[in-house]
């Protein structure tokens, strides 16, 4: 049976654009709809990370953590930007159980440590006995501020934990949903040039990293760009889809197998 990895990016379902704490609910109830109707179709294992916006991003900057926590300030900065994290994954997990869906939420700060910003642990049992235990089972991760032998704490981004749990878990597919079709000849949200690239391969990867931005709006883990550099590091052999999750219909055709408008990588 194949194992699916979905990031729900933070700028789909947070007000990212506005720097609010506040989840867009309608777009979750939409994905968790189509997460259903996709699992009463066919049988596949899933995986969902979801990623931070401003519940994660703001904290952070607010209180000055991105590069480790020092006093206590930074420390309070540390478990409030977990707190918020878990707020809004409670979210999610209410809004899955409303839709039918058998969500369970995987801590990462409980299982991941970072030196110097960078996984140094992770334990992935957990979640390969929740896959095992049911198919209908979905684990969900998230975006997290998380203990750092380095740094004292530091930031973990979904799109790192996701290349981690892919090469673990041996997904057959990874889809990152975000706000936008995919990876752009520039950041579509400043130029109406901007042109979609359907393809990455090993051949046009630089040349398409050089094009890519972060995010438009306040993003701690790099935005787009973070998130190829992190495909680059550690998803070759596995293919990866990134495309906009805000549009309806997109998760379902996605999680079955179908073509969508999206930039397709495979290093
Ligand atoms: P989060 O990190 O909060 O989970 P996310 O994963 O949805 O959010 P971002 O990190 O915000 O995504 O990255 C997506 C953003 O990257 C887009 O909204 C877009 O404005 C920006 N971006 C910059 N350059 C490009 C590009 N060349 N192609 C596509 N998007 C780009
Ligand atoms: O939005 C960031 O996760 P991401 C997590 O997936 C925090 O990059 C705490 C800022």
């Amino acid at each position: 049976m194949d194992t699916y990895i979905l990031k729900i990016g933070g700028s789909s379902v947070t007000e990212k654009d506005n720097n609010k704490c506040k989840a867009k609910t309608d777009v979750i109830r939409c994905i968790a709809t189509e997460i259903k109707k996709a699992k009463s179709e066919r049988s596949f294992r899933l995986v969902v990370v979801h990623g931070a916006g401003p519940f994660g991003h703001k904290l952070v900057t607010d209180y000055g953590i991105k590069d480790g926590i020092r006093d206590e300030k930074d420390a309070e900065g540390f478990v409030r930007t977990h707190n918020s994290m878990e707020d809004l994954n409670k979210i999610f997990m209410d809004i899955f159980r409303e839709e039918g869906l058998l969500g369970f939420p995987v801590q990462p700060s409980a299982c991941i440590v970072q030196k110097g910003g960078k996984i140094e642990r992770f334990d992935t049992s957990i979640v390969s006995k929740l896959l095992e235990t049911s198919k209908d089972i979905i684990p969900i991760l998230y975006g997290d501020m998380v203990i750092d032998s380095k740094l004292g704490a530091s930031v973990v981004s979904g799109d790192a934990i996701v290349p981690h749990l892919a090469k673990k878990l041996k997904a057959d597919r990874v889809l990152m949903g975000t706000d936008v079709d995919g990876i752009f000849t520039a950041d579509p949200k400043l130029g109406r040039n901007a042109r979609l690239i359907e393809n990455i391969s090993k051949s046009n990867f630089n040349e398409i990293l050089r094009s890519t931005g972060e995010a438009t709006n306040v993003d701690v883990t790099g935005g787009m760009r973070g998130k190829i550099m992190r495909i680059r590091d550690s998803l070759v052999g596995i293919p990866v889809v990134i495309f906009n999750i805000t549009k309806e219909g997109h998760v379902y055709r996605a999680l079955m197998g179908e073509k969508i408008r999206s930039t397709e990588i495979r290093l």
